[in-house]
């Protein structure tokens, strides 16, 4: 409940939305400004510890926003005018729908008295209408038409944005409410809406019946976990490898939850999906797993290998989601558990060893197992890419040189392209929450500002951004914010002169969509340096583990232009051979 009093009494609008997400523990608003959202500038400077980040354009400072959400656990704020900044934000806004990530657009407006008589950049119902231009791609989004609708418009947009599988919401405010006063003071949410513990306890039952049946007979032995974001965001990183140790359990994940058990783990089996690593994908298709428990993933395309009917375990599927829609949506479910993944595993881990008793018993059955999957060689498909000495140089190599100089509990943040497989599959990930990717949609150019947001949600843990030359191309600009801000993101950018990803299939067509795929070579770290960043090119694979040393160690914006070969084919052959092998009989 709001409680009037007389400090607060006569509050502008903007004022309080932004004492509001101060109060929410957000950190900083990415924005771009604009007559729309005129009121709000002079407010910034009345509300502490709230920063203003100015990106170049209105996707980039979503991206920015989308990325700190990733990074902080918390919601990420992007403020833009209506009409073309709003315009600007609807991939972004997809991209967040899509991966499940909590953004909040806030957009100016009209004056109200204006609507549909020719105003210059209307976009309320009467125009262009923004509302209904985000309300596809967000969980909410609402017109603040008078002052006394701002709390609760701006509360059912974090709760939309929180709730289940997570997702965007968009407030518009017209320029007349914007001036608006208003009482009393906001009320934050209950850190319950951030971290929800709820679980079906009639299905933990039932799944514990599967696990552990009390008749005489056995109970299942190969149990393999498909490990998803939804793991990560409910931060049950710890009770996930308390789980899977107790029971030797061989845990995979979507590339999105890529190290959310870390993949030096003994019992990490690395990817499952595109851009998946052998071990994973071996072990989930082989027809020999008999429970498979997927944690807190939509079973989408590439996380499935297109929704392959072989990772489908003999025994039965579990299938533990926040979000009851996703679970059987992709095939029926012997146990659909709708909960949290932290308080589902907290749950299991607490049982007795009297309780865990047959699943305690398949541990050493588990154990060979893995070990058999080991013994077939190394996890990668093609290890020695990793030592490549070719001039121009192969992707592989790049990110194994940046593995090696980079501290473990780095951050990596990764764009779409032929990089974005190299990355998925060459780039360990040691840390839970540490490699940052929008999977599900793939804007090109997305990792760019993401990285500027998701530093600044995270100042103390070192950052990279793995980029190409064509995502340049797209939000390049962006990089202007980390040198502005002297946020000292790293970004590497694997510049071989081409859209490689469409080139690699495009130029067996002939010369013409070669010609079309294929980009001039920029000078990228020219580029950076006119910015305001430091910068250096690097063109030999002797010469990588001393520029990346020199980027880490100079604790400033920086970027590399690293001088790639466009030919090398991207490890997803397992994912490309489970593509053909896809019918629409399914
Ligand atoms: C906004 C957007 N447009 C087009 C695409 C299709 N696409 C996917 S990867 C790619 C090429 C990426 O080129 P680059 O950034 O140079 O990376 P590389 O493949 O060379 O590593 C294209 C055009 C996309 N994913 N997103
Ligand atoms: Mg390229």
């Amino acid at each position: 409940m709001n409680t009037p009093s007389g400090e607060d009494m006569g509050q502008k609008i903007v004022s309080y939305l932004l004492e509001a997400l101060k109060l929410e523990k957000i950190s900083h608003v990415f924005m771009v400004p604009g007559g729309l959202v005129d009121p709000f500038l002079p407010a910034f400077g009345s509300v502490e510890g709230l920063r203003p980040v100015v990106a170049g354009q209105e996707g980039g400072a979503a991206y920015m926003a989308d990325g700190y959400a990733r990074a902080s656990g918390r919601f990420g704020v992007c403020l833009a005018i209506g009409g073309p900044g709003i315009t600007n934000t609807v991939t972004a806004m997809e991209a967040a729908r899509t991966d499940g990530s909590p953004l909040l657009i806030i957009s100016g407006q009209v004056p109200t008295s204006w609507e549909g008589r020719g105003g210059f950049q209307d976009s309320s119902p009467a125009a262009l209408d923004d509302i209904s231009i985000l309300r596809p791609v967000s969980l909410a989004s609402f017109a603040v038409e008078n002052a006394g609708l701002l709390q609760h418009h701006l509360r059912a947009c974090l709760q939309a944005m929180l709730a289940g599988g997570q997702g965007p919401a968009h407030l518009s405010l017209p320029l007349d409410v914007q001036t608006h006063e208003i009482e009393g003071r906001w009320q934050p949410l209950d850190e319950a809406a951030y971290n929800p513990a709820m679980v079906d306890e009639l299905a933990l039952e039932r799944l514990w019946s599967l696990l552990n049946p009390s008749a005489a007979g056995q109970g299942p032995r190969r149990i393999a976990i498909l490990a998803g974001a939804g793991v990560e965001k409910a931060g049950a990183w710890d009770e996930l490898k308390a789980f899977a140790e107790r029971f030797e359990i061989p845990v995979a994940t979507t590339l999105r939850a890529k190290g959310v058990l870390p993949e030096d783990h003994r019992l990490s089996l690395g990817v499952f999906g595109y851009a998946g690593h052998r071990h994973a994908i071996e072990a989930i298709l082989s027809g020999e797993v008999e429970v498979l428990l997927v944690l807190g993933s939509g079973l989408m395309q590439r996380d499935t290998m297109y929704w392959n009917p072989k990772m489908l375990p003999k025994r039965a599927l579990v299938h533990v989601d926040i979000e009851p829609a996703v679970i059987g949506r992709t095939w029926p479910v012997e146990v659909p558990l709708a909960g949290d993944c932290k308080e589902v595993l907290r749950r299991l881990n607490v049982a007795e060893s009297a309780r865990a008793a047959a699943l305690e018993a398949g541990s050493g059955e588990r154990r060979e197992w893995l070990d058999r999957l080991r013994s077939t060689g190394s996890n990668y498909f093609d290890e020695e890419n990793l030592h490549s000495e070719a001039v121009p140089l192969h992707p592989a190599r790049v990110i194994h040189e940046l593995r090696k100089a980079m501290p473990p509990e780095t951050v990596l943040v990764v764009d779409s392209g032929a990089h974005r497989a190299f990355c998925g599959h060459y780039w360990q990930a040691l840390r839970p929450k540490s490699y940052i990717s929008a999977t599900n949609l793939g804007p090109m150019g997305w990792a760019i500002p993401a990285a500027v947001g998701a530093k600044a949600a995270r100042p103390e843990l070192p950052l990279a951004v793995v980029t190409g030359d064509g995502c340049m191309l797209m939000h390049g600009i962006e990089i202007q914010a980390a040198a502005r801000y002297n946020l000292p993101v790293i970004y590497v950018v694997i510049n071989n002169g081409a859209l490689a990803n469409v080139w690699l299939r495009a130029h067996q067509g002939g010369p013409v969509p070669s010609e079309l795929t294929t980009l001039p070579t920029h000078d990228w770290a020219g580029f950076a340096r006119s910015l305001g960043l430091q910068a250096a090119t690097v063109e030999r694979p002797q010469d990588l583990a001393g520029a990346f040393a020199r980027a880490r160690d100079a604790k400033a914006p920086y970027l590399l232009d690293v001088r790639c070969d466009k030919k090398y084919t991207t490890p997803v052959t397992p994912y490309s051979q489970a593509k053909k092998e896809w019918t629409d009989d399914h």
